[in-house]
Order: structure tokens, then C-alpha cells, then sequence
């Protein structure tokens, strides 16, 4: 695929459209629209775009085809697999601009919310109403609604209200040759033939570019119990898990955090965990050993009885518990697991995998992971924490020192994962990390009908040509 060439004339046109503040070509104002979260995708731009509104969206695009400028969308720039920087030169289309906040629809349990909003914008938008996002995540601060729906992001809710997509109501975006295509009405029942939400959900910037999206709302849960408990091996934190899913209603986030992740955070956090010890022998001498699991309850009333009586029941398998009702005493307990990304991050350039198991295989996959990734590169240290209430596992990998570990970690666990019969990603997606691994969770038919879908929507390839397909 050839695409054109940036020059005067150009930019020119589009400082016409989005203003000649919002069209950014010096490599100094560029460069933190290059290089993304993890550090370890770096590319570069001739030109970052920043419309304001959908119109301007569209215009932008009409002008960026006709010259066959390829583009990476990019929202808040959170993502974690080198989708949403311009590895291969192309221009970026920063889409935070579109930040307006329309009001909550109360009768509809609804609001529709610009592509650009961050989550905590729109958290804080819709409280006021006694409504939630169903889809909460540590990135909130600067991950945005569009970029969200577009990796279909997962979270800490999904075992409550689903990941992204199942927010989705209604969409708003602009393909590539700048066409608007708008479907906001957000009527629950709506059969009149495809659901382009759901198509864009999860598309990567490759299909369209999403301008607004109406959201689906859930009352607000208040009253809240959080539980930390420390179990000796991950296979007993799994039975745990199972059982929590079982007996908890009200149960609203189930994470875990792995001996090895544990220590790195706690020492980034200065404090210990308040229940289990880190290293004390046995199976701990792993990087996996030990495990912690964090059990939140949310309901309109009280669920700590409801949670307390299924943590009692577990006291064969659980070690040490804590439980925290109060606002801060839960946040002390939750920073063992928001900042364990930050921790890592903090400590070097990890490989970052994150991966979904069939209930019955997860266990064995946490116990033997950890030798998968020894067997390539005996110095790497596997880090594993993620969403356990929905059989989701974050495994990442640091080198020696911080470095980045052997790149065949990668393949090897996507391939033991995919043995295991799980996904080779849960919630992040593909972008340009897994793109050479796709083919172990999609047949050939399936990648098939992906062509034939990009074709249909982008037939000269220029949204994100090197994310997703491959
Ligand atoms: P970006 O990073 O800017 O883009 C991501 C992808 O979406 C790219 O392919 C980009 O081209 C495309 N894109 C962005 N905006 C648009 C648009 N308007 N239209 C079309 N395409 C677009 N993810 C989870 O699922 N669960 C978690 O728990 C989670 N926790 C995280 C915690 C931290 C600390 C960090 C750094 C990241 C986390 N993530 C998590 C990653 C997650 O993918 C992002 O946080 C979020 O979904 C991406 O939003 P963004 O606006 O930053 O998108
Ligand atoms: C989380 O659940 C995010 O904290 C980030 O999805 C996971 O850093 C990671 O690998
Ligand atoms: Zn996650």
C-alpha cells in the first residue's frame, strides 16, 4: 500500500478546518503523540490533527484521503499493545477535542458523551444522578470513552456489567473517507440490521473513527465492602475465586495479585500487604507462589454481611483476610492492585500479555506460566496479576536489570495459552504487539471476513494499517 506525501498545501487546508493551533508538525510539540504508555513503541509523525467536533473530524478525513495519508486514531493514549502510536510514519488524529458531556438522559438511563471524555470526566458527569459507567479502570484519568469502546476495554466491572461493547447503545463516527455515520437513538430494542456499535467496539482505530457514543448507565451501588485475602498458591486463590462468583451477589470486582507482582508493588508503595507474607518459603520461592485476591461487594445496602459469610466459608484455603468498609481503609487495600502497572513500569520496559483462560484450565495455566517463560528466557521474571473473577490473567514479563525480556516469551506463552483453549487477549487487544499470534485464536476464515470488513469500510487501508489485520 502507497500512501501520499505531507506538505504546505496540506496543512494549509487543514489549519482551515481545525484551526492552525490544532495542526502540529514540530517533532518537540509531536513527541508525546509517538511514543506510547509502556515506552516500548516509539514511532514518528509528520502531523498530529486535532479536531474539535465531528464535523471537523469529518472534514479532516475528506482532505487526509483524498491525499491517501494514512492515520492512527489516538485518544488518551493508554493503550498496551502499540496500537495507538504512528509506528510506520503516518499522522496521528488526536481526538480528546471532542470532550463535550451532553446531558444524562435520567429517563433513559443513558448519556451520550464525545469521543474524547475521559473516564473520569464521564464518571463525574454522570454521578450526579446516581448513575455509573460500567466500566471502570485504573487509566481513568486519561484513557477516553472512544479509545475505550475502540480496545473494547475490560476492567474491574466486568463480571457486574460486561467490558465495553455492552455499554454501547449508540455510535457516532466518521469512516475514512470522511462519511459520517450516526446512530445515537439508544433504543434498547433496535433490530434494523447491523450494529456498527458493536462493530467498532473493539476495532482499533482500523474501521472508523468514533466521534460520540451513547452509553448505557447502572445505578450506583454506595454501600461497599472490600476484602483483601492472602492464599498460599495461586490454585487455592482460583477455587476461591470460583466460589466468591458463586456465593456473592453483590460481588462487583474480583482481581488477583501474584507473589511476584505483590512484592514489586508493595515495594514501589513502600507499605506491606496488611494480610500475608511475601517470600516465606514453599511454593513463594516462585515469582508466582503466593496470591492475593481483592473481593469488592456493592449493593444499595450493607453487603458486608454478604461478603463476610462467603470469606468465613473459605477458611480452609484463605491464609489471612482483611476487611475494609470505610472509603480510604478500601483504597489502601485496592492500591495493592491499581498501582501494580505503575510499579512495573516503574522498574522497567515490560512485555505485556494479557490473556483470558477457560475456568477449568486456569489454575494450571498460573502454575505453569511461569516455566513456559523460563524455558525461553531463563532470566525473565514473570509478574502476574490481572481480573480473576473473569479467568483474566496479566502476564508481564521483565527482563534483567528492567530490560525487555527475549522476544519469543511472547509467542511461547500466547501459544500455551491457546493449547489451554484461551484467548491471547482479554481486554487490551491486538494492536501491533500479538498481531503475529492472531492466527492462533482466528482461523483463516475469520481473518477472511476481517479483510473483507476493513475493505468494505477503509477500501485504501489508511485507518491504522499496521493494527489489528494482519
Ligand atoms: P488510546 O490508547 O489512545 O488508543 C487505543 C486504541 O484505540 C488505538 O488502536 C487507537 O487507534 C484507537 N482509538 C483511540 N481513540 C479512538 C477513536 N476515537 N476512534 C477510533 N479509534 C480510536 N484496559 C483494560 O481493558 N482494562 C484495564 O483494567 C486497563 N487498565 C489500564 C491501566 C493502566 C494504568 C493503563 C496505562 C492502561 C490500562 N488499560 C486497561 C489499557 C486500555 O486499553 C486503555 O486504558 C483504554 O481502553 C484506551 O483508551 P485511550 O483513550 O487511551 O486509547
Ligand atoms: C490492569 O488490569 C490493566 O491493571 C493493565 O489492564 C494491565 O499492565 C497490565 O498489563
Ligand atoms: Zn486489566
Amino acid at each position: 500500500m502507497s500512501f501520499g506525501a505531507i506538505d504546505a498545501t496540506l496543512v494549509g487546508e487543514l489549519s482551515r478546518i481545525v484551526g492552525e493551533a490544532h495542526v502540529l508538525t514540530d517533532p518537540e510539540i509531536t513527541a508525546g503523540y509517538v511514543v506510547d504508555w509502556t515506552r516500548r513503541f516509539t514511532g514518528s509523525t509528520p502531523l498530529v490533527v486535532r479536531p474539535g467536533d465531528t464535523a471537523a473530524t469529518a472534514a479532516v478525513m475528506e482532505v487526509l484521503s483524498a491525499a491517501r495519508i494514512a492515520v492512527v486514531p489516538q485518544g488518551g493514549n493508554t493503550g498496551l499493545v502499540g496500537g495507538s502510536v504512528p509506528l510506520a510514519g503516518e499522522a496521528v488524529l488526536s481526538m480528546r477535542r471532542l470532550n463535550a458531556c451532553e446531558p444524562v438522559d435520567e429517563l433513559a438511563t443513558q448519556v451520550t458523551l464525545g469521543a474524547g471524555v475521559t473516564l473520569a470526566d464521564a464518571q463525574a458527569h454522570v454521578a450526579a444522578s446516581g448513575l455509573s459507567v460500567g466500566v471502570d479502570l485504573a487509566a481513568r484519568d486519561s484513557a477516553t470513552i472512544g479509545g475505550m469502546v475502540a480496545t473494547n476495554a475490560g476492567g474491574i466491572n466486568v463480571l457486574r456489567y460486561g467490558a465495553m461493547r455492552a455499554q454501547v447503545v449508540g455510535i457516532e463516527a466518521v469512516l475514512a473517507d470522511g462519511t459520517v455515520v450516526s446512530h445515537l437513538a439508544g433504543l434498547e430494542k433496535d433490530n434494523t440490521g447491523y450494529d456498527l456499535g458493536s462493530l467498532l467496539a473493539g476495532s482499533e482505530g482500523t474501521l472508523g473513527i468514533i466521534t460520540r457514543v451513547r452509553l448505557r448507565l447502572h445505578p450506583t451501588q454506595p454501600e461497599r465492602a472490600t476484602a483483601l485475602l492472602a492464599f498460599e498458591s495461586a490454585a487455592d486463590a482460583v477455587i476461591a475465586a470460583a466460589a466468591l462468583r458463586r456465593s456473592v451477589a453483590s460481588l462487583h470486582a474480583l482481581e488477583a495479585v501474584f507473589e511476584g507482582a505483590m512484592a514489586l508493588v508493595s515495594s514501589h508503595l513502600g507499605v506491606a500487604p496488611p494480610v500475608g507474607s511475601l517470600n516465606d518459603g514453599g511454593a513463594s520461592n516462585s515469582d508466582v507462589g503466593a496470591a492475593w485476591l481483592i473481593a469488592e461487594a456493592a449493593a444499595r445496602t450493607d453487603p458486608s454481611d454478604e461478603l463476610g459469610t462467603a470469606v468465613a466459608d473459605l477458611e480452609d484455603l484463605v491464609v489471612d483476610a482483611a476487611v475494609a468498609l470505610e472509603p480510604a481503609a478500601r483504597q489502601r487495600l485496592w492500591a495493592f492492585r491499581e498501582n501494580v502497572t505503575e510499579a512495573i513500569s516503574a522498574a522497567g520496559i515490560p512485555h505485556k500479555l494479557d490473556v483470558t483462560l477457560p475456568a477449568a484450565r486456569l489454575a494450571e495455566f498460573t502454575d505453569g506460566v511461569e516455566a513456559v517463560i523460563r524455558a525461553v528466557d531463563p532470566e525473565a521474571q514473570p509478574l502476574l496479576f490481572g481480573h480473576l473473577g473473569d479467568g483474566n490473567v496479566h502476564v508481564n514479563v521483565l527482563g534483567p536489570d528492567g530490560a525487555e525480556p527475549a522476544d519469543d516469551v511472547d509467542g511461547a506463552v500466547l501459544r500455551y495459552v491457546a493449547e489451554l483453549g484461551g484467548s491471547i487477549s482479554a481486554e487490551h487487544g491486538i494492536g501491533t504487539a500479538k498481531l503475529a499470534e492472531l492466527h492462533l485464536n482466528r482461523s483463516e476464515a475469520e481473518l477472511a471476513v476481517f479483510g473483507a470488513i476493513k475493505r468494505a469500510l477503509d477500501p485504501a487501508g489508511l485507518l491504522n494499517p499496521n493494527v489489528l489485520l494482519p
